[in-house]
């Protein structure tokens, strides 16, 4: 299918090469090309897009990027420089590249105010975050944003008109030593970044985040972080216990998955899967995605071009509906 829309495609700073390449030699069997394509903008990612019929991608900054830093101030500076750069990078390809602001998300105001600037000045479709913020004088610290001081956050990306991808990141400090050091082949896609990221993102639920601020738009990768698969029990849960022992959401986290998140492909290319969680969450609520450089263009676009569905859906989860979220900063 040609014209398709992916949303969570990594870049990185040529700079910080050497942070690249260690993260690469944490998931990739070739740490030099993963280098080459992550740091590449404007060349290799835009001949894929045409080979694998990909119309319009929306690049994010790399994990675990500016969540990793502790110190507020370096944070910030870190972000606001990768804005810049991206924003220069995408300017001569509008109709090919876009992007998602990085965030230092140390302080609401100070996120809420790089957001504004990077929609406002560069027309960014949104923010990503790499899951919580590390802080703290020694980085044992961690941000979530599902407290009600992030509100002035969340009411900026609903007043912009653009939506949160929350994104995995790394166990770190006393999370990594306590929990994945010994375990170190399930940190990743095999399920560190999923239990990091439904954490974060069922807090945000349970939290009142939804409640409070009920038009927010979150975006969750990798077919939904496993929450789908577990829909049916945090159901249950929720609803025949732990509200009657005080959890008091307004609605069920299936109303919460039909209107305040959406779910995308990027690296699960199951069909299988994706049949089952468009069973849980409705077609109208996944978008295509590759999650490139992780994984390649030609697993993510001819897994889809081929998977068996309706036409209806492959153009809504391709690239009819995938810019619905984005669609009030389209340029
Ligand atoms: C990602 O950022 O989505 C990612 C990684 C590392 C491995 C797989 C993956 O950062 O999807």
């Amino acid at each position: 299918m040609l014209g398709k829309v992916i949303l969570e495609e990594a870049f990185a700073l040529p700079r910080l090469e050497e942070k690249t390449k260690w993260w690469a030699g944490l998931f990739s069997t070739d740490a030099e090309k993963h280098t080459k394509e992550i740091q590449d903008i404007q060349d290799i990612r835009l001949k894929f897009a045409d080979q694998y019929g990909v119309g319009y991608t929306i690049l994010s900054y790399t994990a675990p990027g500016v969540q990793d830093i502790f110190d507020p101030k370096e944070a910030q500076a870190l972000a606001v420089e990768i804005n810049d750069y991206i924003a220069e990078q995408i300017k001569p390809f509008p109709d090919r590249l876009g992007a998602f602001a990085t965030l230092s998300m140390h302080d609401p105001q100070e996120a809420s105010d790089e957001l504004r600037r990077s929609v406002t000045k560069y027309g960014f479709k949104g923010a990503l975050v790499n899951d919580t913020q590390r802080a703290g004088a020694d980085g044992e610290d961690y941000v979530f944003y599902d407290q009600p001081e992030w509100d002035v956050f969340w009411q900026t990306l609903v007043e912009l008109d653009v939506p949160l991808y929350l994104h995995p990141r790394n166990p770190t400090g006393i999370v990594f030593e306590k929990l994945w050091k010994d375990r170190q082949w399930l940190i990743g896609p095999p399920l560190s970044f999923a239990v990091g990221v439904s954490l974060h993102a069922l807090g945000m639920v349970t939290n009142g985040v939804f409640d409070r601020n009920p038009k927010v738009q979150v975006i969750l990768g990798h077919l939904g972080e496993h929450i789908p698969f577990d829909m049916w029990r945090i159901n249950h849960w929720f609803e025949d216990r732990k509200k009657k022992l005080g959890l008091d959401c307004k609605k069920t986290i299936r109303e919460y998955f039909n209107e305040n998140f959406w779910v995308t492909t990027s690296g699960h290319f199951s069909t299988t899967t994706l049949n089952f969680v468009k069973d849980q969450v409705s077609s109208d609520r996944i978008l295509f995605s590759v999650d490139y450089p992780f994984e390649t263009f030609e697993d993510g676009c001819v897994w889809f071009d081929n998977a068996e569905m309706n036409t209806g859906d492959r153009l809504k989860i391709g690239r009819g509906e995938c810019e619905r979220p984005i669609q009030a900063q389209q340029v």
